[in-house]
């Protein structure tokens, strides 16, 4: 059955979790916005503009390929699915299914990456993540502790309501452009104060009303002389406190061992300006956070996030409109991975591998019992291979560019026995694979994706898989099918048939359907019975059934890097035109029209000690490896630091990054490595 319709049909953009509505039109082969949920003018941003490009790219991968020595040989469908499952099936006969790691997509649908997560646990093995690892597993792990959900607690409507808002570590007017242009940016202009906690000035700090740039991996310190002025000068809510809040004595004593002057210093930030920030986000009325990976990606990420919850709860600035804890999601489907379960600690919905009741209501629906041991999550899982893991399935990920310590990541793939690699393209993880398998493109495919603030969404197919290329959703079905005991279930009647079935095990999905989401959204908790689903979270009560939460002494720690006296620290992160490993946006003709090269932004004095002129080429060295890259001189950055991107395999800025995780969620210290830098000479 041909899916080419007559009129293009609603979609949403493959890129970031603001999850704007975009079609395709195969008659011209544009990309355009509809007026969607999110984007309710039908506005998107240069990234969406260009998804088109990737649909029909040269580039795309359209037949099953197999290794044949140094190269890569085409194959039918058959014969590439016969070898992966010969090569799981001996693994899991030889040395236990726990010998096997699978990779899911948070840039793929629920229903895909529910399947896997199931084909996964079908097999006896929890080692399945998705890398939301990379991007808010410390803030759904702080999150999810304090308040009982690790989700946006708002709405980017009522959001639009605050009087203030803190963005800690986040570039939403790069990273969620949607987001900032539609829905902060007007309420800003209409007097809303921005608080903007960066290292960095960029396009959001262009729009704050108060700039702390921060020394990287020194939130904590900051975060601590935040609520010690709030405490000191009474900007608390005494109420919320009282009804709300446990803790508060032991509170005021740990802040009572907190200088505001000693804290700002040691952030790198001016101790007035640090309390003219207090004092604007705890008096506002209404006070938001937002929160991203500049807080999420140390190895005291859970840390770093907990302190910022301190804030909210201080001020009473939960379980109303326009106030709370929104951490920005990264792709269009990282909420929605993590909800299914696609996660090694948890079964879909947040509910514990190590709770029996779960896995028996999991039973009850797939007819097997998941494993009961948390499996390994995705750093852990490269750094396994060859060890523990002898096989892995990466799906829509590209971690030999986007994990940390990129060389020790390639040597891992090398040992590795059997990689099978689903993706769109030959990209640098497919490379070290045994199997390529060709899926489908955002244009291609149907099913659900969970953007931002939890706003469960539909993707309709506009065209079909170039060559043999396949229906994502139909690739992991077929490898259930091989591998997956007989009377477990893989055959489903597309994609809705999967999405009934994860309503059964989803309790916050229970009430929705594919009807009644239509061309609209329905949020999550969104319970079986239900109208509509719940807009504000933890209003009355948490999410963890609690009617009151914890502050909590958070102790800063320093970074892992220790930085000599004529190293700089290094941060990572994003701009505006590249999406991650680059492996769509280093495609699309247009984005790298916009932006062709990374680049590391060093102020000028750090340039001038090192005789770097703007433009040079330089040397940039950590303990893990180095990388060559043009300077770009430039006073947005603070002095003693600098910043590239990740979005380019070469240069390659993850050989530089250290791979020590936070103990909790086990996300890597990206933004803090120590470096030399050094021009270049050949
Ligand atoms: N254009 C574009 N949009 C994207 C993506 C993309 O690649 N490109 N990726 C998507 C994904 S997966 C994600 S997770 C989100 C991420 O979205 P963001 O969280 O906005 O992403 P980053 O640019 O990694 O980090 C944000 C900011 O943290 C600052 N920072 C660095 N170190 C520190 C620190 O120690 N403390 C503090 N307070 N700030 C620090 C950086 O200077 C940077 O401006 O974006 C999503 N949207
Ligand atoms: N230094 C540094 N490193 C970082 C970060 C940082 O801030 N600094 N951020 C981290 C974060 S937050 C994240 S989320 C990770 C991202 O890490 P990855 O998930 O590895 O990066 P992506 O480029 O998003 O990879 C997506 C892959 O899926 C493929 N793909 C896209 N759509 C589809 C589809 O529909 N079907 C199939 N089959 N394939 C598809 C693309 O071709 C691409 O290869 O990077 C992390 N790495
Ligand atoms: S803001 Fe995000 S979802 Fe919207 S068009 Fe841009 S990349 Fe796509
Ligand atoms: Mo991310």
């Amino acid at each position: 059955m041909s899916n080419r319709p007559t009129q293009p049909r609603e979609s949403i953009c493959p890129y970031c979790g603001v999850g704007c509505g975009i079609t395709y039109n195969p008659d011209s082969g544009k990309a355009t916005g509809w007026k969607g949920p999110v984007n309710t003018r039908g506005e998107i941003c240069p990234k969406g503009a260009a998804a088109w490009e990737i649909v029909d790219h040269e580039d795309r991968l359209t037949t099953p390929l197999v290794r044949d020595g140094e190269t890569f040989v085409p194959v039918s469908w058959e014969t590439a699915l016969e070898e992966v499952t010969e090569a799981f099936s001996e693994i899991v006969e030889t040395d236990g299914p726990d010998a096997l790691g699978f990779f899911a997509s948070s840039n793929c649908t629920n229903e895909e990456n529910y399947v896997l997560q199931k084909l996964a646990r079908g097999l006896g093995t929890n080692n399945v993540d998705n890398c939301a690892r990379l991007c808010h597993s410390s803030t759904v792990a702080a999150m999810g502790e304090r308040f009982g959900a690790g989700a946006m607690t708002n709405t980017l409507e009522d959001l639009e309501e605050a009087d203030a808002y803190l963005v800690a570590g986040a570039n939403p007017a790069e990273q969620h452009p949607i987001i900032f242009r539609s829905y902060l940016l007007p309420a800003v202009r209409d007097g809303t104060e921005l608080i903007h906690v960066d290292p960095r000035e960029n396009d959001t700090t262009k729009a704050a009303t108060h700039h702390l740039p921060v020394k990287p991996g020194f939130d904590i310190p900051l975060l601590n002389a935040v609520a010690k002025v709030i405490v000191e000068e009474d900007l608390t809510d005494e109420a919320f406190l009282e009804t709300r809040v446990e803790g508060v004595d032991a509170f005021a004593e740990f802040l009572e061992g907190v200088a505001v002057d000693d804290n700002a210093r040691q952030a790198g930030v001016d101790p007035d300006d640090l309390r003219a920030a207090a004092r604007a986000y705890a008096e506002a009325d209404r006070a938001a956070i937002f929160t991203g990976m500049g807080m999420s990606q140390h190895h005291c990420g859970t840390d770093n996030v907990h302190a910022l919850l301190n804030l909210a709860l201080l001020t009473g600035n939960v379980g109303e409109r326009g106030t709370g804890v929104n951490p920005l999601r990264g792709q269009n489907n990282v909420q929605g991975a993590g909800d299914v379960g696609a996660l090694p600690n948890v079964l879909p919905g947040y509910r514990p591998v190590t709770d029996s009741e779960a896995r028996e209501d999991a039973a009850d629906v797939w007819g097997f019992e998941p494993p009961a041991t948390p499996g390994l999550t995705e750093v852990e899982m490269t750094h396994a291979f060859g060890e523990d893991l002898r096989g892995a399935l990466v799906f829509g990920e590209n971690p030999a560019v986007t994990e940390p310590n990129a060389d020790r990541v390639r040597e891992r793939f090398e040992k590795l026995d059997c990689l099978v690699v689903l993706d769109l393209f030959e990209t640098e993880t497919a490379e070290y694979a045994d199997v390529i398998l060709p899926g489908s493109a955002w244009a291609e495919k149907a099913g659900t994706v969970t953007n931002t603030d939890r706003q469960v969404m539909r993707m309709r197919p506009n065209t079909e898989p170039p060559g043999d290329a396949r229906l994502d959703l139909a690739v992991l079905c077929a490898l259930g099918e091989g591998l997956a005991d007989d009377g477990v279930r893989f055959e489903y009647d597309g994609p809705e048939a999967v999405f009934e079935e994860l309503t059964e095990v989803l309790p916050q999905y229970a009430g929705m359907s594919y009807a009644g989401i239509g061309t609209g959204s329905q949020r999550w908790p969104f319970p079986a019975g239900a109208e509509e689903g719940v807009c504000v979270l933890h209003s009355d009560r948490f999410e963890s059934g609690r009617r009151t939460a914890n502050l909590r002494a958070v102790e800063h720690v320093d970074p892992v890097d220790e930085v000599a006296d004529d190293e700089l620290v290094l941060t990572t992160g994003r701009v505006l035109q590249h999406f991650n490993s680059g492996a769509l946006t280093r495609r699309s003709e247009t984005l790298v029209r916009m932006r062709g090269e990374d680049v590391l932004q060093i102020h000028p004095e750090d340039a001038e000690r090192r005789d770097i002129a703007d433009g040079d080429s330089v040397r940039v060295e950590s303990d893990r490896g180095s990388v060559t890259i043009e300077a770009d001189l430039t006073p947005a950055i603070r002095r003693g630091t600098v910043f590239a991107t990740f979005h380019y395999a070469d240069p390659l800025i993850n050989r530089l990054t250290g791979d020590t995780l936070d103990p909790v969620a086990k996300i890597p210290e990206y933004k803090h490595s120590a470096v030399t830098v050094e021009i270049h000479r050949e």
